[in-house]
């Protein structure tokens, strides 16, 4: 849905002028859809596998896409795997890469390619950026390995190889590679429609903390590197999404970015995606989501909603996730649902890898956190998107949107079968110019509105 928004007021005497600056909430398909993405990142395990590859086979895939009801994936891949050695790329890593792409987009689901990194890279004890990109790898480690693993961003030599990437007058060759390197990346998938975008740099950090929490890192440098790569990728491909971040440190947990406003270059209407990450404090390191946290949630969303205006971007929510062993992880999965739901955020959760944070057991059983991740959505809307909602207590589901009778395609909602045991009635009302389909395989239902402009109703009800 277009999202009114007042940016300015001027005050012309007594005369208020109220300049209002429309931008699109929601990812939109090549039909015009509006889209709502729920899918997993795949995977944490890949960071560690020797082939760089999440565990999935293509019957995993087929499973998300069937019984779970997803619609996307944020694919991990590696700087440091494409291009161990500089200036030579590891063109099988990539094929095999493209390979695992294709099974998910060969059936019309959604595929984010993140380009991840944690502690800088693998010259420095983290993953991420090749070992010559790296600053001193013999630098002695200073921070207890059972500290959480985000603290071994405080190692001199990890500092070093932030500050050293980000210092592009000094450094040019690292930020010329990795860009280099995401070119190459966009070469390859620039001309599969379901490979819907760029994520350009998992959770960016500046090195230095105080630099990085006062906002000159991602003022002046984290910026200025945007400003370097989305030019470079938009050379090789103007259709694809491009999703960027704001730095990680803080604002994972809730404190407001500094990032300024991000900007496209492609011709037409921009396509980027802001697409922070959620792990309010201390739910995930802490006591869980306990009452004295949960204003934390909340608090995130504020912060971000007010970024989104600014940056006038969609949303995608890549990563937010937690063990189901920690207090209220039931909870916190359906108060963070509720609120995505209510601006029409896309989300991915953290991760598919089995067992621990994971929607699956080693066993490929569903662990507790599936089931929080279940539930109905609209994946695409012809029209404008009012608004949706899921209760999880009755099973009910509802949303509301204006149809636009120009787009061909249906409105697609899905609504997992393991929920509704029974089955389900589905009522639609605000017109009687519509036909409904059920594709049975991905248990999703189409709508098809002929009437323009009509406001309508659909409701899900279990038997
Ligand atoms: O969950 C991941 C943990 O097992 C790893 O040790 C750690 C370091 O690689 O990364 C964790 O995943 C993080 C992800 O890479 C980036 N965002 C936060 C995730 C959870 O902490």
């Amino acid at each position: 849905m277009k999202h009114l928004i007042l940016t300015h007021i001027v005050l012309i005497g007594m005369v208020q002028v109220v300049c209002a600056q429309p931008f699109d909430r929601e990812i939109h398909d090549a039909y015009g859809r509006a889209l709502i993405l729920h899918g997993l990142n795949t995977g944490g395990d890949a960071k560690h596998n020797s082939d760089h590859q999440p565990w999935i086979k293509e019957a995993d895939v087929d499973r998300e896409h069937t019984q779970f009801g997803f619609n996307c994936v944020r694919y991990l891949i590696f700087w440091g795997v494409i291009e161990p050695e500089k200036g030579k790329y590891n063109e099988a890593y990539l094929q095999e890469v493209k390979k695992r792409v294709e099974w998910y987009t060969s059936r019309h689901m959604y595929v984010i390619l993140d380009m991840h990194q944690d502690v800088f890279g693998y010259g420095v004890g983290g993953n991420g950026a090749p070992v010559w990109a790296s600053a001193h790898p013999l630098i002695q480690n200073l921070i207890p390995d059972k500290w959480p693993w985000w603290m071994q961003n405080l190692e001199p030599k990890v500092i070093r190889s932030y500050v050293q990437f980000f210092r592009y007058r000094k450094h040019k060759d690292r930020q010329d590679h990795y860009i280099l390197c995401w070119q190459k990346v966009a070469e390859l998938f620039h001309d599969n429609p379901y490979v819907l975008g760029y994520d350009l740099m998992n959770e960016p950090h500046g090195g230095k903390i105080i630099k990085t929490l006062a906002g000159g890192f991602e003022r002046r440098q984290l910026s200025k590197m945007y400003e370097r790569l989305i030019p470079a990728i938009r050379a090789v491909d103007t259709t694809r999404y491009i999703f960027f971040e704001p730095r990680s440190f803080g604002t994972n947990f809730g404190m407001k970015a500094h990032l300024p406003q991000v900007r496209d270059v492609k011709p037409g209407r921009p396509k980027l995606v802001y697409a922070p990450h959620c792990y309010p404090k201390f739910v995930d390191i802490g006591g869980g989501y306990t009452a004295k946290y949960q204003h934390e949630l909340s608090k995130w969303y504020k912060v971000r909603e007010k970024e989104q205006v600014m940056q006038q971007s969609p949303m995608l929510l890549g990563e937010f996730g937690l063990s189901p062993s920690k207090k209220g992880f039931d909870s916190f999965l359906s108060d963070l649902n509720r609120q995505a739901d209510s601006i029409h955020m896309s989300w991915t959760y953290w991760s598919n890898s089995l067992g621990s944070w994971g929607p699956l057991n080693p066993d490929r059983t569903p662990s507790p956190i599936l089931g929080q991740l279940l539930r109905p959505y609209p994946q695409a809307t012809a029209g404008w998107l009012i608004s949706y909602h899921y209760d999880e207590g009755t099973k009910g589901f509802q949303m509301e949107y204006m149809s636009n009778a120009s787009i061909t395609q249906p409105t697609e909602i899905a609504i997992p079968k393991s929920l509704y045991a029974k089955g389900y009635d589905l009522r639609i009302t605000g017109t009687n110019q519509y036909r409904t389909e059920v594709d049975t395989v991905t248990n999703t239902v189409m709508v098809y509105v002929s009437e323009h402009g009509a406001h309508v109703r659909v409701a899900v009800r279990p038997r």
